[in-house]
């Protein structure tokens, strides 16, 4: 039996769910979990969704996004079926959730990094296709049930970001046909861009401005960075999650082969986020500092101030920089 059926079989026999997914919610992990959550309860099960993380508010025009609740609300809730989303491993969901949601049956992750370590007890895993939402619409598409707008309007969010909007090589033709398919259930794509995307507060292009000022290249240009400290953060009263985004500025300079930047994250710790162009697998690098990603875009969080973390960093990406000029 193939995983597709396996895992309809599974909802099938099953009435109890809890869905998750990574830390620092994005498009692909909230619209696959908001998907999939209304493909359960229209099935009439019984679906809770627990996040780590709040959902960014770009992202609250998704239908049933308020139904997405904080491990403060867990209250030893233990469902039959945990469904982990868009998380190449447990503790992407969150050191308190890994712990704390554990299920009376079986786990079922269903995910599309390189990286993922398979630790279901099923694992829908394929790494060749752009995004979980575009695995998520496979599953719904397998059980017959239609997708309808708004189940497609998370998928189509999902497949936008993971996508960078349909400008990364995961943008197949069959991603193309699944967003045409998408389209014809009566989404607005404008609508939804617009909400993601072009809906940003003055403070975010206040914090964009100061990080520009630290913006450093290497001499032959191919390596390009900048950081967020915690002192930019506070005179513009942003957070983490003003800065979403800012890393394909970088990585847009015509010489820049592989974009950094490093964001302060805690107390001593920064987080590295890292986009390359053609040549440089950023998921190894990433690995290399424990974190992980795909071959074009990863991350990874360092204790280090952004200055010391960067310095680490240039220094590994150097020795994996192709120099073919
Ligand atoms: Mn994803």
């Amino acid at each position: 039996m193939d995983i597709y059926r396996k895992i309809l079989d599974l909802i099938d026999q099953h009435s109890s769910f809890a869905i998750s997914a990574h830390i620092h919610p994005d498009g692909d992990s909230i619209g696959s979990q908001l998907a999939v959550y209304s493909f359960l309860t229209d099935l009439d099960k019984h679906v809770r969704i627990f996040n780590t993380d709040p959902i960014p508010p770009n992202y609250h025009f998704l239908p049933f996004y308020d139904k997405i609740e904080q491990p403060g609300t867990l209250d030893g809730y233990s469902p039959e079926i945990l469904i982990v989303l868009d998380a190449s491993t447990l503790v992407r969901i969150g050191n308190r959730l890994s712990k704390a949601l554990v299920p009376k049956q079986v786990t079922i992750n269903i995910d599309h990094h390189a990286s993922a370590d398979r630790f279901g007890d099923y694992n829908l895993v394929e790494i060749d296709v752009s995004s979980t939402c575009e695995i998520i619409y496979k599953l719904i598409q397998r059980s017959g049930t239609t997708i309808g707008q708004e189940r497609a309007t998370a998928l189509y969010t999902g497949i936008m970001f993971d996508t960078g909007c349909f400008q990364y090589s995961n943008s197949t033709s069959q991603v193309h046909r699944i967003v045409a398919n998408l389209i014809d259930q009566g989404i607005e794509v404008d609508k939804i861009y617009r909400d993601v995307y072009g809906n940003y507060p003055v403070r975010r292009l206040r914090l964009l401005a100061k990080a520009l000022q630290t913006l450093e290249l290497t001499p032959d240009g191919k390596i390009a960075w900048l950081m967020v400290d915690q002192k930019m953060l506070n005179h513009t009263n942003t957070t983490l999650e003003d800065v979403d985004g800012v890393i394909n500025q970088i990585r847009s300079i015509d010489t820049v082969e592989v974009a950094i930047m490093a964001t302060a994250n805690a107390p001593g710790q920064s987080k590295i986020g890292m986009r390359s162009k053609d040549h440089v697998d950023v998921g190894k690098i990433c690995a290399e500092f424990g974190g992980g990603g795909h071959a074009r875009a990863a991350g990874c969080l360092i204790d280090k101030s952004c200055k010391m973390a960067l310095k680490a960093v240039i220094e590994v990406t150097k020795k994996y920089l192709v120099y073919d000029d």
